[in-house]
């Protein structure tokens, strides 16, 4: 198969563009798809301040470089969660392509700063340890930012994890978070800073290709929390979808964003918003999620 751009072998077959690329000319509709996401969702602007959130995953790690290369200013944070060999793992992969391609990068270790323990929280407050996990990360994603006077917090969610999200969203009619769900969540409070999602257009396999093409490090293994998660599961049956008709999991997302998602914007969050009593950050109760639990685990 021919190169649609450039008439070379083709390397990658992206079926739901009904397209075929080269290596050169994959890595120029990467590129041109993530610009086209960033400007048309008025995601940030060159100059800005972006802070990425980066695992160490592919999905990540191309986010980061292709931010990078593409000369916005941005500043990488990754949070070590305390998961084992895998945290550990995931941290050097970072650090090491933070340090050999001299780029900043802001590291937080939950256990070593705040004494967190998301097992111990998970045990305490019958909670799963996505469920604290993703409450960590919420809260520090905007503390880092808002306190570091960053416009915007990037992540590498791509069209298989919003078309997974959305489809579990609507398996289960959550209004509140399909009126919010979407490749911008914007600023609703001075003290929440922006949430972007540039690669939500393109897939996971999109982003390994970019990450092998580039040659770029990264972590395969995925987090042992994420074996089993529902996400997975609806993952699998759109995979199925894809795989007899392509482009089911784009028209699902995008459709969605055109036409479905007015339809809930009237659903407003119901609960006010206040400070945190102890660290200012925005909350619904007087004393936010992430001081609650760092007074769990700093007790006895
Ligand atoms: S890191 Fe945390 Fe995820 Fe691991 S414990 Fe669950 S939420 S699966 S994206
Ligand atoms: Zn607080």
């Amino acid at each position: 198969m021919k190169c649609v751009r450039c008439k070379k072998k083709a390397v990658i077959v992206l079926r739901r563009h009904n397209a075929a690329f080269c290596a050169d000319c994959f890595l120029h509709y990467y590129k041109n798809q993530v610009l086209k996401n960033i400007r048309k969702n008025r995601m940030f602007e060159k100059g800005e301040k972006v802070l990425v959130v980066v695992s160490g995953g592919k999905d990540s790690m191309a986010l980061w470089d292709i931010l990078v290369k593409e000369g916005y200013n941005v500043v990488a944070m990754y949070i070590n969660l305390g998961i084992g060999e895998y945290s550990n793992r995931s941290q050097e992969v970072v650090e090491k392509f933070a340090k050999e391609n001299n780029l900043p990068l802001i590291v937080k270790d939950i256990k070593k700063e705040f004494g967190l323990d998301i097992y111990k929280l998970s045990k305490t407050l019958r909670r799963s340890p996505c469920s604290v996990c993703g409450s960590i990360k919420r809260y520090l994603f905007n503390k880092v930012a808002y306190d570091g006077g960053f416009s915007a917090v990037a992540t590498g969610h791509n069209l298989d994890d919003e078309a997974a999200t959305l489809f579990g969203n609507v398996l289960n009619w959550e209004e509140g978070y399909l009126a919010r769900q979407g490749p911008v969540l914007p600023q609703t409070h001075p003290k929440l800073i922006k949430k972007v999602k540039p690669l939500y257009t393109l897939t996971e396999r999109e982003n390994m290709y970019y990450v092998l093409l580039n040659k770029i490090e990264f972590l395969h293994e995925e987090c042992p929390h994420s074996v089993g998660a529902r996400s997975i599961l609806y993952k699998e049956v759109l995979n199925k979808l894809e795989e007899e008709s392509p482009g089911t999991k784009q028209r699902f997302l995008s459709g969605f964003l055109e036409k479905g998602k007015k339809h809930f914007q009237d659903v407003r969050e119901r609960l006010e918003l206040k400070e945190c009593k102890n660290c200012g950050q925005v909350t619904t109760t007087e004393e936010c999620s992430f001081c609650r639990f760092v007074r769990i685990c700093n007790q006895q």
